[in-house]
């Protein structure tokens, strides 16, 4: 039997796992930075991740953050994200997520604390009150107005959308003619899937060749206290339920390229379920970058720990 302690919470509805590796259960990934210790994860120990997120201990939404020692001793913790069918190269919701879950566990006390990732810091903010804030890796955008043709419902269609990064890559989508209401999620998930097939199949990617494995199509909000309503195709085809960190930092780095928001200046992301994310940009010293930092609700949903049983034939998940 292995164990695995872990904690549950929500962000804005979309669920985060913490895996508590330093209570035992999980097997040691070396001493290296967080993206060394990453790859040893994804070659050694990928039926770990799919014991932990997937079905049935788990489902397709889930996003699994292990949370590791630093290797920068000016950090509060290292995390490594993943879901359904791979490691994630960072994640918003579930940055703020893992603040509510050290904050539970009285390993943070109001203040900014780091956190690394691998593909860069992120500062947790913390206020007195419980709120959360998160200060995400320098976002910006890489192309504009980019075609892609892709089947539909049986006919062709064409969209413009931009590329950029907030710690994963997006493709942003205004132009699309759907309607991102909740009867409609099944729909918009095969709508934005059929972009991100598309996009694989014209060889569209992000700078150095990364892969496009997020689909992000916007409209007007339904709360009157937003500027914008989301949907957001994941990699493994769950949709995010919360407006995605990563993915409102991509937005804002557009939005910021084409003069629509100043530093400092409020974007209210809606979610696809209505929930909400506030986010702020300042600039990066690197012209074109911008530092984005996002807000948001978590709870904690359970305290609890994995038991995997040698003799049970689904001990690693089902994979899909
Ligand atoms: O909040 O960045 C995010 C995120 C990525 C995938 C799911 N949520």
């Amino acid at each position: 039997m292995l164990r695995i302690p872990i904690i549950d919470s929500h962000t804005e509805g979309e669920p985060t796992r913490v895996v508590l590796a330093s209570r035992g259960g999980f097997p040691d990934l070396g001493a290296g930075t967080v993206a060394e210790r990453a790859r040893v994860f994804r070659e050694r120990f990928d039926h770990l991740r799919s014991a932990i997120v997937n079905e049935p201990r788990g489902h397709d939404a889930i996003v699994g953050a292990l949370l590791l020692p630093p290797a920068n001793p000016r950090a509060v913790a290292a995390v490594i994200f993943f879901n359904n069918v791979g490691l994630l190269n960072a994640c918003g919701h579930g940055t703020i997520g893992l603040a509510a879950t050290l904050a539970h566990l009285n390993q943070i006390t109001p203040g900014s604390h780091l956190v690394e990732t691998p593909v860069g810091e992120v500062t947790i903010q913390l206020s007195p009150s419980g709120d959360i804030s998160i200060e995400n890796v320098p976002s910006y955008r890489h192309a504009h107005a980019v075609p892609v043709e892709f089947a539909f419902e049986g006919a062709r269609h064409r969209v413009t959308g931009d590329i950029a990064w907030g710690g994963n890559w997006f493709f942003l989508v205004n132009n699309h003619g759907q309607e991102l209401a909740i009867p409609n999620i099944d729909r918009l998930t095969a709508y934005t899937w059929s972009i991100r097939r598309a996009l694989t199949h014209a060889g569209i990617t992000g700078k150095d060749n990364g892969e496009i494995d997020h689909i992000e199509l916007f409209g007007p909000p339904s709360r009157a206290d937003c500027d914008s309503k989301n949907f957001v195709l994941c990699p493994g085809k769950a949709y995010d339920r919360s407006p995605c960190g990563t993915g409102t930092s991509a937005k804002m780095a557009c939005l910021h390229a084409d003069g629509k928001l100043a530093p400092g200046q409020e974007w209210r992301q809606e979610s696809i379920i209505g929930s909400r994310f506030t986010g702020r940009l300042r600039l990066d010293s690197m012209p074109g970058r911008i530092i984005p930092t996002i807000s948001g609700r978590a709870f904690i949903t359970a305290e609890s720990t994995l038991v995997l049983d040698d003799s049970d034939p689904f001990k690693h998940g089902i994979r899909p």
